[in-house]
């Protein structure tokens, strides 16, 4: 009998018939364009937050969150409420994904290091912690306790000294116990219950009762991210990286399991109704067979409607090779990439751009997204052109140190003062030339 396809499962567009333009809109990202409207009302919250502070901070979550808190700050009683409000098996999964999270980053770590450039010239780069960091945590239609091991686990192996982590609240005026679990877990020393551009602004201006933090990091809904952007912009906080709504791209051959890369796909698309999930196969039967499947599973899942919007602004695309699928991917710049073929580790050369690779048909994106070790923050919308995922040095510092010696400014001064003369900068030349004379003496 015919399976009926769900009207959101997109048809088979087949790639190399599609002209240029055709193609361009293929890999469109689902617009991505900042409302005016939401900027402004961005603004005004930063502003309302900057000038006015807690008081400010309080009104708007009484506005956005519908709760009137006294105090953000999460105290011992409700760490408490929330350990024993957390199922043992929950509580067991996170500990051990915090351990993979942990082994995998701790790997990682920057190290400093030593070069002696020249006689009696000593170069150095030494690695500190970024003093004070912010970590956000949504709330949302999911909260997200992988969040918090995934900004945790990294801030705590890079030493920072102050780590704030701000969650919206529920409307009973308490934060997600999963997510205070996890924020205990790795270590987070202070926790705010606040949401939306309100607890971008309060992390990044700081307020009586938030610390200013020197960078903020994590995903969040259009608000969030407009918030990030703007106090970077403002100039006195870094931001992680420029994040949007979540993809998948998949690149499967015609051996690969239909059931696993419809699910991957639903996986991603239950994110959010602006989620985009791809799949490049070079194989029509696999193709339909993942059509099929995709219907039926979208028949049981919970969070349907969300997946089916994702789903109907999502492409399947039939190409010629396997070759051609990773141009593709390449161009789209994917923040995950699961390879669903025969000899996966072989096609990894090919791969130049993505935020996170996922191996063979036994390694589903869910792995990466909560306990195989690896970060789920990972850029989006094609920046991993240029950006990567979280890892331990996103919350260091590199700082470079020089010792020369009266031998070392024998040796290289010379250049100094012939490139400051160059520049038509005497005071420079000077500063090197004093010691030179002096050392020669
Ligand atoms: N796939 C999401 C991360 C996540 N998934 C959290 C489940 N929980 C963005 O990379
Ligand atoms: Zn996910």
């Amino acid at each position: 009998a015919n399976t009926r396809i769900d009207d959101a499962v997109p048809a088979i567009v087949d790639w190399s018939g599609a002209d240029a333009d055709v193609r361009t809109e293929l890999l469109r990202r689902p617009t991505q364009a900042v409302a005016a409207q939401t900027r402004a009302a961005v603004a005004a919250v930063l502003d309302d937050v900057r000038t006015r502070g807690d008081a400010a901070l309080r009104e708007l979550t009484a506005r956005f969150d519908r709760v009137e808190l006294a105090d953000f700050e999460v105290g011992v009683d409700e760490f408490a409420a929330a350990e024993a409000a957390v199922p043992d098996d929950l509580r067991e999964a996170m500990r051990n994904a915090a351990a993979r999270i942990e082994a995998f980053h701790a790997a990682g770590v920057p190290k400093s290091y030593e070069v002696q450039t020249a006689d009696g010239v000593d170069c150095a780069r030494i690695v500190r912690p970024i003093p004070r960091v912010g970590l956000y945590v949504p709330a949302g239609t999911a909260p997200l306790p992988s969040t918090a091991l995934m900004l945790g686990v990294p801030a705590k192996l890079a030493g920072c000294r102050e780590v704030v982590l701000c969650t919206p609240p529920r409307p009973d005026g308490s934060a997600d116990p999963a997510v205070l679990v996890a924020a205990r877990l790795t270590g987070v020393h202070r926790v705010f219950k606040l949401g939306g551009a309100q607890a971008i602004a309060a992390m990044a201006f700081g307020t009586a009762s938030v610390p200013a933090c020197d960078k903020l990091f994590g995903p969040g809904n259009s608000f969030v991210t407009e918030a990030k952007q703007q106090v970077a912009q403002s100039g006195t906080v870094a931001i992680d990286m420029p994040a949007g709504p979540s993809e998948v791209l998949v690149i499967a051959d015609a051996d690969a399991d239909a059931a696993f890369i419809a699910a991957d796909l639903l996986s991603q698309a239950e994110h959010g109704p602006d989620s985009q999930v791809l799949l490049l196969a070079d194989d029509d039967a696999l193709l339909e067979r993942v059509r099929v499947e995709l219907s039926t599973q979208l028949t049981v899942l919970p969070r349907a409607d969300i997946a089916r919007q994702a789903m109907a602004r999502s492409r399947l695309l039939r190409v010629d090779t396997l070759d051609v699928a990773f141009d593709i991917s390449n161009r789209y710049a994917p923040e995950h990439l699961i390879l669903a073929l025969r000899s996966p580790r072989d096609w990894l050369a090919k791969v130049e751009v993505a935020g996170s690779v996922f191996l063979g048909d036994w390694t589903p994106e869910a792995l990466g997204d909560y306990c195989s070790g690896t970060n789920h923050v990972l850029p989006t919308g094609g920046a991993a052109r240029a950006w990567s995922g979280v890892s331990v040095a996103s919350f260091q510092n590199m700082v470079s140190v020089q010792s020369a010696s009266a031998r070392g400014i024998r040796a290289i001064g010379p250049d100094a003062v012939t490139m400051a003369r160059a520049e038509g900068l005497d005071a420079h030349a000077n500063a090197v030339a004093l010691r030179i004379a002096k050392a020669a003496a």
